[in-house]
């Protein structure tokens, strides 16, 4: 794991997963609890995405992933309530954890983009929450 960076509220830090190489290409796996800090509940991932698209722009009250780019680039914008951050993800080695209470945004898109989500929950619409301000004060004293 690298580039830790601590937040107030959680955290996010890049993850390094491994790679098996030989002549016929490479090959990465990943593991709940050993790779990722949680049990993979879920996986979906985002693909023809248009180039000026802007996704993601909420929270998770509980919810922890670990974003990756498969395919292509793209930004991810981070914020803790007080912090921003950003990351390019563009190595299918590497992912983004992301913990619960931080909100992201996710823009530049490079064509053909591909990103694979790992969740440690089911899909849940109450675990969200999409409006800035609330999510900013939840940050400040834990999910409302
Ligand atoms: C995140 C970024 C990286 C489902 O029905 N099931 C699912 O598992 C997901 C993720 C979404 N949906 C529905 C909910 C909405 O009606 O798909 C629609 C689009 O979802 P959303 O606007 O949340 O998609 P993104 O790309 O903005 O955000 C998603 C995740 O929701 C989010 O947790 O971190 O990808």
């Amino acid at each position: 794991m690298t580039d830790q960076k601590s937040v107030s509220n959680g955290f996010v830090r890049l993850v390094d997963l491994p790679v098996v190489s030989d002549p016929r290409g490479d090959l990465t796996f990943v593991e709940g609890m050993k790779h990722v800090p949680f049990d993979i509940r879920r996986v979906y991932y985002l693909y023809n995405v248009p180039v000026d698209a802007e996704r993601g722009g909420h929270a998770h009250r509980e919810l922890e992933q670990v974003v990756f780019a498969l395919s292509g680039s793209f930004r991810m914008k981070i914020d803790d309530g007080e912090t921003k951050s950003e990351y390019w993800l563009r190595d299918p080695r590497k992912g983004l954890y992301i913990n619960k209470l931080i909100w992201r945004e996710m823009d530049s898109f490079s064509q053909g983009a591909v990103c694979m989500v790992l969740a440690s929950r089911p899909y849940d619409e109450s675990d969200y929450y999409r409006d800035y301000q609330d999510f900013v004060a939840a940050s400040k004293v834990g999910p409302l």
